[in-house]
């Protein structure tokens, strides 16, 4: 099954918006799968972003994400990485589709609220970056084979 990790950025914490993305993820049918509230440590802040070193707004986006508590889940389902950035919608948030938790939320890409990982891959790393094995939970719910075709 897919897995894409979800944060929910200090911005969406400050803003008591944690429970608004869970509701968001679980309404559209995905399956929690791991979960813990954290202050991100430089360490892992720069190891997460490593892909946007050196780009000018890198450090701007390593001191936003260590600013303050996040909110770090894992999440599955069929198609749950493209699924999960629909839900979020586009990077900017002025470019996100209506609807979208960014656009619904968010005015700007510096305080864009969530990050999701960007393809299934990314997901398989970033959750194995953000979760110990033991942090995982596997688990069915009754209503998975109305949700889950397969
Ligand atoms: P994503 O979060 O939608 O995957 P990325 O391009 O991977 O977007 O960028 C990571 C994060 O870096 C964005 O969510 C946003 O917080 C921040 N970011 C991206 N581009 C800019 C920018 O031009 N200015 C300020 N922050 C940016
Ligand atoms: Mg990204």
């Amino acid at each position: 099954m897919e897995r894409s990790l979800v944060l929910v950025k200090p911005d969406g914490v400050q803003r008591g918006l944690v429970g608004e993305v869970i509701s968001r993820l679980e309404r559209r049918g995905l399956r929690l799968v791991g979960a813990k509230f954290l202050q991100v440590s430089q360490t892992l802040a720069e190891e997460h972003y490593a892909e946007h070193k050196g780009k000018p707004f890198y450090d701007g986006l390593i001191s936003y994400i260590t600013s303050s508590p996040v909110m770090a889940m894992a999440w599955e389902g069929p198609n749950a990485v493209a699924a999960i950035r629909q839900t979020m919608g586009a990077t900017r948030p002025t470019e996100a589709a209506p609807g979208s938790l960014r656009h619904d939320f968010g005015l700007e890409v510096g305080r864009n609220l969530t990050h999701a990982s960007d393809q299934p891959e990314t997901g398989q790393r970033e959750v194995g970056l953000w979760f110990q094995p033991e942090e995982l939970v596997s688990w069915e719910r009754a209503v998975d084979k109305w949700v889950f075709e397969n």
